[in-house]
């Protein structure tokens, strides 16, 4: 009996780490494997291309989650290389951030990280690497996050357009170094290929006379692209998650920013049969990026012509408080043909050639480059910073904000009035964009440029929330 009751108890044990592994993996809602994959991004085709990614493909798999209920995402780490992941634009909980080195440690090679958070908000995110994350999102890390409504929204389909600027070589692989210092002067990695939804030019199916829901993101590491829709009248119902009170057509073309989104409602013609390409248009000749394929029978006899506004998030709420905000200046200097002749880096001023060439850092913020050890500014739970962003740069900036949507205020000094919520702004060379916001959310929290190779050589700071 206790010889069998001994065995009993061994055979237990030694099942106990994977039983423990398989119960974690039931619990989590979701688990994001990282690991190298292959993507057929040139489609068929072509030759695979070699990826890192979450989940096996590229985009990772889009997570819908519900707005303002607890969710439980498992990490497992199966690169060779630590990585972390950060839920962009979610106004999350500080240690939930997924900044490795400063909302949390990296996590290694073979190890798990378990992110549990609250979304408030409805909409459209999107998740990614936040670890060397000029490396890790150019070769694949991201995916979409969905923030479902609470009830959901009168569309006939709910589809996605991810938008990612690829730098290939002619054998269909990622080309050339990382991080390069003399590309992070300029404009960043910019690419030679562009994928929708991780392929070529892909054909997006609907319903004839349908009303369709377009989820637009752009995950690429520098290029700002622009897509124009010919023959067809996209409205923007929200950008970078949060709906327009007032939707507003997208005029000649779409304009994304590294890291920003935009829902488009688009009400298809009626007419089977008929295919609609989408074009980038952001550099001279317009490139087919996907297409609308009509199919019958119509849904509709005329397309749907009345407004669609989505349901207002908690947000809204957070009306800035301009009469008792605390206000900050943002002097953005450096990069190629600038006027930056030097900086602080880590305590101690370089000429700028000397901080590129020895210490990989060509941008600074109010004479700092890279992140510094004190934040921007410290600012009392519940009050309203407001920070002008003065670009001294001869390029643009996409500024993402963690933790806290803003809205302009003020644009080379004049007023502006109900802006949209936005997590990323881009800022124009010479301009001067004054933004506010009410700093709700306790913690540390990284003011950055998501063109990520500037954000690497020097252009990141951050607020604290007490
Ligand atoms: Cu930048």
């Amino acid at each position: 009996m206790l010889r069998r009751h001994f065995l009993g108890l061994s055979g237990a044990l030694a099942l106990s780490p994977l039983l423990a592994g398989a119960s974690r993996a039931a619990e989590a809602d979701h688990v994001l494997k990282a690991a190298p994959a292959t993507a057929r991004l040139m489609g068929p085709d072509k030759p695979a291309t070699a990826v890192w990614a979450f989940g096996g493909s590229n985009p990772g798999p889009t997570l819908r989650i519900p707005k303002g209920k607890p969710v439980y995402v498992r990490l497992d780490n199966a690169l060779a290389e630590p990585t972390s992941v950060h839920w962009h634009g979610i106004r999350i909980a500080n240690a939930m951030d997924g900044v490795s080195g400063f909302t949390q440690a990296p996590v290694k090679p073979g190890e798990s990280f378990d992110y549990r958070f609250t979304a408030p908000d409805a909409g459209t995110y999107w998740y990614h690497s936040h670890h060397r994350s000029w490396e890790q999102v150019a070769r694949g890390l991201y995916g979409v996050l969905i923030v479902e409504e609470d009830t959901p929204v009168a569309v006939d389909h709910d589809l996605q357009f991810v938008a990612d600027d690829w730098r290939m070589d002619d054998n269909g692989q990622l080309a050339g170094n990382f991080g390069m210092i003399g590309e992070a002067a300029h404009g960043g990695r910019l690419g030679n290929w562009l994928t929708v939804n991780g392929d070529t030019k892909p054909k997006l199916t609907v319903r004839a006379g349908s009303r369709v829901r377009l989820r637009c993101v752009s995950v690429a590491n520098a290029r700002v692209m622009a897509f124009s829709f010919p023959g067809l009248n996209p409205v923007i119902i929200a950008l970078d998650g949060q709906p327009l009170t007032t939707p507003e057509p997208i005029g000649t073309a779409l304009v994304l920013a590294p890291a920003q989104r935009a829902d488009l409602l688009i009400d298809m013609p009626s007419t089977p049969g008929t295919e609609l390409m989408v074009h980038e248009v952001s550099v001279g000749e317009p490139i087919d990026a996907a297409a609308f394929t009509l199919i019958g029978p119509a849904l509709r006899d005329k397309p749907l012509s009345e407004p669609l506004i989505l349901p207002a998030n908690p947000l809204s709420a957070f009306a800035p408080e301009l009469a008792q905000a605390e206000h900050v200046e943002l002097l953005m200097q450096g990069g190629a043909m600038g006027s930056l002749a030097e900086a602080r880096f880590e305590g101690k001023m370089f000429d700028l050639r000397t901080l590129a060439m020895e210490k990989g850092r060509v941008w600074a913020f109010n004479g700092v480059a890279g992140q510094p050890s004190d934040p921007l500014v410290t600012m009392q739970r519940g009050r309203t910073l407001t920070i002008n962003m003065i670009n001294d740069t001869r390029w643009s900036h996409a500024m993402h904000m963690h933790g806290h949507h803003f809205q302009v205020i003020e644009r080379n000094d004049k007023p502006v009035s109900g802006a949209p919520w936005r997590d990323t702004e881009l800022v124009e060379p010479g301009d001067k964009v004054r933004i506010a916001m009410v700093c709700d959310n306790p913690g540390k929290w990284l003011f950055h440029c998501h063109m990520l190779e500037h954000h690497m050589a020097g252009m990141g700071t951050w607020i604290s929330v007490a």
